[in-house]
């Protein structure tokens, strides 16, 4: 039984039986994405937010091989300050089940884990995506493959740009996942507002969103939905300074052989080290913003 493997918080519990809304969020974002304490502080702020909104959060993170939907303060402390979790997509769960291991959740196992328990909107900061030169790497991330066939509606500020944005796109396309725009129609590439590409439809407010997620279900079109949230004007980065520093972050991992699953936490380290935290500035305000996003979104699909 899925439930012998799952520790649902209480009030995720209580949330769940009574249709009230709830807003999932990562875990590789505290372990990988974030440095300590700015990573535990942005986790906790962003609960904090989807509450103000009237939401209830959840969590995500796999905790001694058990999968933990709504953390505690000690457990969001232990993802955000032990540096040996495992960061955990698809492929690492059955392993890290079957022994017991912590593991933080990537965008495609979290919206796995929602799925599995049946919350429908999550709100992170960037998905992953196909690389660059990924058409040779073959570096697609499985975010994409899991956007493609669980039903989780996914609040984002686009994608970054140490991937190839365009073949992201027609990724999605090629497995029928919609990209929406709210309120633009530029696809944002997280630090900036706008990546060069379009989104497929432009959406001004939470409840149509919260009803395109109903209706693509009802139809049984399996699979999610990304939902692009530009960061907020006052906190958008100078698009020629970011991208320097982003290209400079890739081809520095390149040289150094890194590969693989540490690639994504390489580049944003060294982000946030070459930016003087200017860049972790802006995704701690891009993040927040979601969530609150996704908080409105939640309580729109809450009532239909
Ligand atoms: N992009 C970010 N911050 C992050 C991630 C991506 O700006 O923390 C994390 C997310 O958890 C995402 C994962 O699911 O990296 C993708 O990793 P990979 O490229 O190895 O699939
Ligand atoms: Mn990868």
């Amino acid at each position: 039984m899925i439930s012998d493997y799952l520790d649902i918080k209480e009030e995720v519990k209580d949330a769940l039986d009574n249709n009230k809304p709830i807003v999932a969020l990562e875990s590789t974002i505290i372990s990988h994405g974030m440095p300590y304490p700015e990573n535990i502080i942005s986790a906790k702020r962003s609960e904090a937010i989807i509450r103000e909104a009237g939401g209830i959060p959840a969590t995500i993170a796999i905790i001694k091989g058990r999968i933990k939907i709504g953390l505690t303060e000690s457990d969001l402390d232990h993802m955000g300050k032990d540096s040996g979790i495992t960061k955990a997509s698809r492929r690492d769960m059955a392993m890290i089940l079957s022994k017991g291991m912590d593991g933080a959740t990537t965008v495609a196992t979290t919206m796995l884990c929602a799925d599995l328990a049946g919350i429908r909107v999550f709100a992170t900061g960037g998905i992953g995506g196909v690389h660059r030169n990924g058409q040779t790497t073959m570096d697609v991330s499985a975010d994409l493959q899991e956007l493609a066939g669980t039903n989780v509606g996914v609040v984002c500020a686009g994608a970054k740009s140490i991937l190839d944005i365009g073949l992201t796109l027609e990724y999605l396309e090629t497995h029928g996942v919609p990209v929406i725009g709210y309120g633009t129609e530029n696809f944002p590439a997280f630090y900036i507002r706008e990546s060069g590409y379009k989104v497929d439809y432009r959406v001004d407010n939470p409840a149509e969103i919260a009803k395109a997620l109903k209706v693509k279900w009802d139809l049984g079109l399996k699979g999610g939905m990304v939902i692009a949230n530009p960061i907020p004007e006052e906190f958008e980065m100078d698009k020629e300074y970011i991208s320097a520093v982003i290209d400079e972050a890739v081809e520095s991992a390149e040289k150094e052989g890194v590969k693989g699953k540490g690639i994504t936490p390489y580049v944003l380290a060294r982000l946030h080290n070459k930016t003087g935290d200017k860049s972790l500035f802006a995704n701690k305000e891009l993040v927040y913003n979601n969530v609150r996003l996704a908080a409105q979104i939640a309580i729109e699909y809450a009532k239909q």
